[in-house]
């Protein structure tokens, strides 16, 4: 494999795991905040991003690179709200997004065909992930302090996580 490919691949898988990292830490705080919901779609969030590296751990050694498995340091996480955990999360997939745009950009200059193939499953996955942390930002701002708003906001998470489960198994 390409050496500047597998380097940039294995920023990313780091990127990944940092974000399965990230979310985990957002879910645990949001579980012990009683958002049960919102821990749960946070969970499942995790588990994708998790996904998402391994998709890239395999590929990297199945061309003949060498995948890196990153170590992670683990933080003590805290949020104000709700919002901030969300503001936090699409800031975190902008930055994904930035650095597959950058990834996609290199196999072009390498001529790397197979691995720009590979990298748009990720470049349509980034477009979903943003809307969906904006979609979920525009909700919580109209909520506000509304204590009923926020119930129900974290209801509709659970069922978001238990549809979306259901259709992916479909
Ligand atoms: Fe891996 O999609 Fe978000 O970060």
């Amino acid at each position: 494999m390409n050496k500047r490919i597998e380097e940039v691949l294995n920023k990313q898988i780091e990127l990944e795991a940092s974000s399965s990292h990230h979310y985990l830490g957002m879910a645990s705080w949001a579980e012990n905040a009683g958002y049960n919901g919102v821990a749960s779609f946070l969970y499942a969030h995790s588990d994708e991003e998790r996904q998402h590296m391994l998709r890239l751990v395999k590929f990297v050694n199945e061309r003949g690179g060498k995948a890196i498995i990153p170590s992670l340091k683990s933080d003590v996480i805290s949020f104000e709200s709700l919002q901030e955990v969300f503001e936090q999360l699409l800031s975190h997939e902008v930055a994904v997004t930035n650095s597959i745009n950058e990834v996609v950009f290199i196999c072009l200059e390498e001529k790397d065909y197979t691995t720009h193939t590979f990298m748009q499953w990720y470049v349509s996955e980034q477009l979903e992930e943003e809307a969906l942390a904006r979609t979920i930002l525009d909700k919580l701002k109209l909520i506000g302090n509304d204590k009923g708003g926020m119930y129900l906001f974290d209801r509709d998470l659970e069922n978001f996580q238990a549809d979306s489960i259901a259709n992916e198994q479909a």
